[in-house]
């Protein structure tokens, strides 16, 4: 499977690891650099960012370049707008202090300028600085802009089409972080009695969103089990109980080994229990196209759809068609619209571990498995819950807001399963 396809998977995944949490960074580009442009005085590239909360403090702005030599201009601007294109805030530096021989990220500090809903972070570097640029689907936040008056330009760049280009400047910024704290109430698990932990959160400025357990084998590090609970507000708890059990894939009745899922929260009423659950997973339809998706399983733990990285459905069953565009022929539905090929397609999950040191691997793939089931069958795909192994597991629970801020605690005494 492609590589970067995986690495995506995997950033789509939560970084448990995280120590600090106060500082939140948004970034519209894979990462990847794939190419360079500088442009001329009257222009600049800028990114319209949308602030993860209204009064988000951003303190400092990453760019991605490298210095155009012989430089024709000495000096770098960059400028923070509001969604009016008002000025909020203007930087002008030294190219040479930020910039050098190679394409590095630079960090430009910022006095912690206030945000609310779209702002834009324009740079321009006078043709002086390569602005590295990502070349994945653009998510059409990168534009040209230009001053007196501050304005959006017409896209004329040479080699580069709008749709394809993501400038590599990225923001980051803080806002009220939630604080979190977690007591084991139970610490043994079976199926009869599962182990609780408690978790209470409070956030300053009341926008709590959720809080996860995840459950990690001691020994292999594995997340066995991840679990999912609602919160709002400024104060709120959640009692997570788990009964001793994993996750884990079969296909056409074989068991295939343990997967990283996790029960869905914001799923409408009427289809909760079809999309009970989902599972990242990479997608490989044939040789040449593979992608990053979610796949979905029912309570009773058939698959019941597939929707890639960019929304696009590539599978959803009879059920939800049933529910969704009630009247449909399957059938013909399925014809048109299920991008599965079968006994060709190949489906693969992560098998995800927390890792002790920073270098170690943090997730395998389970699979690639040909998809040999048909849309009616669900693909012979189950999501199984079945019985951890004995063993002493670790209970970490995460708690987010809606501001983007992660934070974890990790619970102070082990869950044994006997
Ligand atoms: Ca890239
Ligand atoms: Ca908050």
């Amino acid at each position: 499977m492609d590589k970067n396809c995986i690495m995506v998977a995997i950033a789509i995944l939560f970084a448990i690891n995280c120590v600090s949490a106060s500082m939140v960074r948004l970034t519209y580009d894979d990462g990847g650099v794939e190419d360079a442009a500088w442009i001329d005085g009257q222009r600049g590239h800028g990114v319209v960012f949308t602030a993860p909360t209204d009064n988000w403090s951003l303190s400092q702005v990453a760019i991605l370049g490298k210095q155009v030599m012989p430089s024709p201009s000495e000096i770098f601007v960059i400028e923070v707008w509001d969604q009016n294109l008002s000025l909020l805030y203007r930087v002008t530096d030294k190219a040479s202090s930020y910039f050098g021989d190679n394409l590095n990220w630079s960090i430009v500090d910022l006095p912690d300028v206030k945000v609310s809903g779209n702002f834009l972070v324009a740079f321009f570097e006078f043709a002086g600085v390569w602005q590295g640029v990502d070349k994945s689907p653009s998510s059409g936040r990168s534009v040209l802009v230009s001053r007196n008056p501050n304005r959006l330009l017409n896209w004329s760049m040479q080699n580069s089409t709008q749709n394809q280009t993501n400038w590599m400047i990225q923001a980051l910024g803080y806002s009220p972080e939630p604080k979190l704290t977690i007591a084991v109430i139970s610490d043994t698990a079976s199926v009869k009695s599962p182990s609780k932990i408690k978790a209470v959160a409070t956030d300053p400025d009341g926008n709590l969103k959720s809080a996860t357990e995840f459950i990690v084998d001691n020994k292999t590090r594995e997340i066995v089990w991840a679990q999912a609970k609602e919160m709002t507000g400024s104060s709120s708890e959640a009692e997570f109980s788990w009964p001793g059990a994993m996750f884990r894939i079969s296909a056409d009745g074989q068991d295939k080994g343990g997967i990283y899922a996790i029960n869905n929260l914001e799923v409408m009423a009427n289809l909760s229990s079809l999309l009970a659950y989902s599972a990242p997973c990479i997608i490989e339809l044939n040789e040449r196209a593979n992608f990053s998706a979610e796949a979905y399983f029912g309570e009773d733990g058939l698959l019941n759809a597939l929707i890639d990285s960019y929304g696009r459905t590539h599978y959803i069953s009879q059920d939800i068609l049933d529910i969704t565009v009630p009247g449909t022929d399957y059938q013909k539905f399925a014809l048109n619209n299920i991008t599965i090929i079968k006994d060709k397609s190949k489906i693969g999950f992560f098998n995800t571990k927390v890792p002790a040191r920073q270098d170690e691997q943090a997730s395998e793939i389970i699979g690639p498995i040909v998809l040999t089931g048909t849309p009616s069958s669900h693909y012979d795909l189950k999501l199984l819950r079945l019985n951890a192994g004995m063993g002493e597991y670790i209970a970490i629970v995460k708690v987010e807001d809606r501001a983007s801020n992660v934070l974890n605690n990790i619970a102070e005494k082990t869950i044994k399963v006997k």
